[in-house]
């Protein structure tokens, strides 16, 4: 069955320098040629390989110019599609753009369904479905290090990783099964030490995939990050010094902070979706009441406390309780006022501390910043630095998989410690390799195919 020609607008709606129109498909060159001119004379354009093409979009019912614009051509299969694509770079209006559309579609294009581009990059081979999915996070990226990932992804660091437990996988099971199959050949059963180990092998690498997806998540949302402590001790200043921009109000009267205020900030290219609270304290103020409702409710949901405490005054009663009622999530105690002649006794917030990190800043000079950036790097990272070669899992459908795989493997390596003989195992490990295929997409249904491009945007 000959695939439909898909036509659709690829770039964002709105006012633009320019607005690309992109049609997919074995009519895409006949349909562009109806519908592009030469410029200047009023011949149908010859569109030459990867070439651009000055020219104009004309109505062919009635000569009618749409556009001047510039047209490529970028036959099958060297292309996104690995189809026939012409793209028509116009100028970025809507008007425009949806006219460039609309001829299209009259002349035997059909609209493209949201990712159908890339949907075909997949269906045709040249993606696998994690790669797919990457395209997508590529877009949806809002800093570096999501950035760096999906690009990773991209380039094949999950679909290797994936494609290489597949393969250990699929060789485990043809001596297993060529052992059962065929007896009198005297294939040698493998010993269960040795299945277990290699059972064992594939799923630490899965184990590992599914840690990653910790920092993986970060990536996506921003590590929720809540600045918490009593009154005055200078949180809101610390969000400013932060965000290099005067965001909170700062004054020197305690609870001027009532209203939670969230902010999103790069830390060494660790996303942060950090909160400054109202301080807790006893109130009888009912608005400020409320804001300390609040704080408590963020901090439930916190990832990453920064605790302050200020040195310029000795350690209150008020911070030890506040201490002793955060959740139990990550803190790092971040001492603040440095700049300030000291009443607090260092001895006394390092007992309070324990094992958890302490940091000495001044808000108001901008000291200690770098520290307190280590040190939430090194909290997020487990004590490593960024690298190119770390990829981490970020999408939930991969992690979901990656965790039926552990699940199914896991019950291979029990079955075999209660000495059920390997046969038995080989249905857990036919489960983990369709698991694990439902990432690249090997083993994917059709339909899971179409939702998961659903979600893709218009055009891509
Ligand atoms: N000397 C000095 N003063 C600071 C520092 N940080 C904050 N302050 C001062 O401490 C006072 C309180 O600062 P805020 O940032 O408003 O404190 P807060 O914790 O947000 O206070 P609430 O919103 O009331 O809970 C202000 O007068 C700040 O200028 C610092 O590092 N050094
Ligand atoms: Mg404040």
């Amino acid at each position: 069955m000959e695939a439909e020609t898909i036509a659709a607008i690829a770039t964002a709606i709105g006012e633009a320098s320019i607005g690309i129109v992109k049609v997919s498909g074995p009519a895409s060159v006949k349909i562009a040629r109806t519908v592009f001119r030469n410029f200047g004379n009023e011949a149908a354009a010859l569109l030459p390989p990867r070439k651009m093409v000055y020219g104009r979009v004309v109505d062919p019912d009635t000569g009618e110019m749409i556009d001047e614009a510039l047209c490529v051509y970028m036959p099958a299969p060297h292309s996104y599609t690995c189809e026939d694509v012409v793209e028509f770079q116009a100028h970025g209006g809507t008007a425009v753009l949806r006219r460039v559309l609309a001829l299209l579609l009259r002349q035997g294009a059909r609209l493209a369904r949201p990712g159908e581009f890339t949907e075909r990059a997949f269906l045709n081979g040249r993606i696998d479905l994690s790669q797919a999915e990457a395209v997508m996070d590529i877009i949806r990226a809002k800093n570096d290090a999501a950035l760096q990932n999906a690009n990773s992804q991209l380039a094949g660091a999950l679909s290797q990783r994936i494609a290489k437990l597949r393969q250990e996988l699929l060789d485990f099971l043809a001596q297993v099964e060529a052992a059962i199959d065929y007896p009198e050949d005297e294939i040698e059963v493998m010993p269960p030490a040795r299945a277990e180990e290699s059972i064992r092998l594939v799923l630490s690498e899965i184990e590992e995939l599914l840690a990653s997806a910790r920092v993986g998540k970060i990536l996506r949302e921003g590590l929720r990050t809540v600045i918490a402590g009593r009154p005055n001790v200078g949180k809101s200043s610390l969000l400013n010094a932060l965000l290099g921009e005067d965001r909170a109000l700062v004054t020197e009267i305690p609870g001027t902070t009532r209203d939670s205020i969230e902010e999103y900030l790069d830390v060494r290219g660790i996303p942060l979706r950090i909160v400054d609270t109202a301080g807790l304290r006893d109130s009888d103020d009912r608005i400020e009441q409320l804001g300390i409702q609040r704080t408590r409710e963020f901090l439930s949901s916190a990832a990453l406390i920064l605790f302050l405490l200020d040195a310029s005054q000795p350690l209150t009663p008020e911070d030890i309780e506040i201490f002793a009622s955060l959740p139990p999530v990550p803190v790092i105690i971040v001492v603040n006022k440095m700049d300030l002649p000291q009443l607090m006794d260092s001895a006394q917030w390092q007992q309070l501390a324990g094992a958890y990190t302490i940091v000495p800043i001044s808000a108001r000079e901008r000291t200690g910043f770098a520290d307190l950036e280590q040190a939430i790097e090194r909290l997020v990272l487990d004590g490593a630095g960024w690298n190119a070669e770390m990829f981490f899992v970020s999408n939930a459908r991969h992690y979901e998989s990656l965790g039926a795989a552990k699940t199914a493997l896991q019950s291979a390596l029990s079955g075999l410690r209660d000495g059920l003989p390997l046969d038995c195992a080989t249905i857990d490990l036919r489960a983990a390799l369709s698991a694990l295929g439902q990432i690249t997409g090997e083993t994917v249904s059709d339909e899971i195919v179409r939702e998961i491009f659903a979600k893709f945007c218009l055009g891509k």
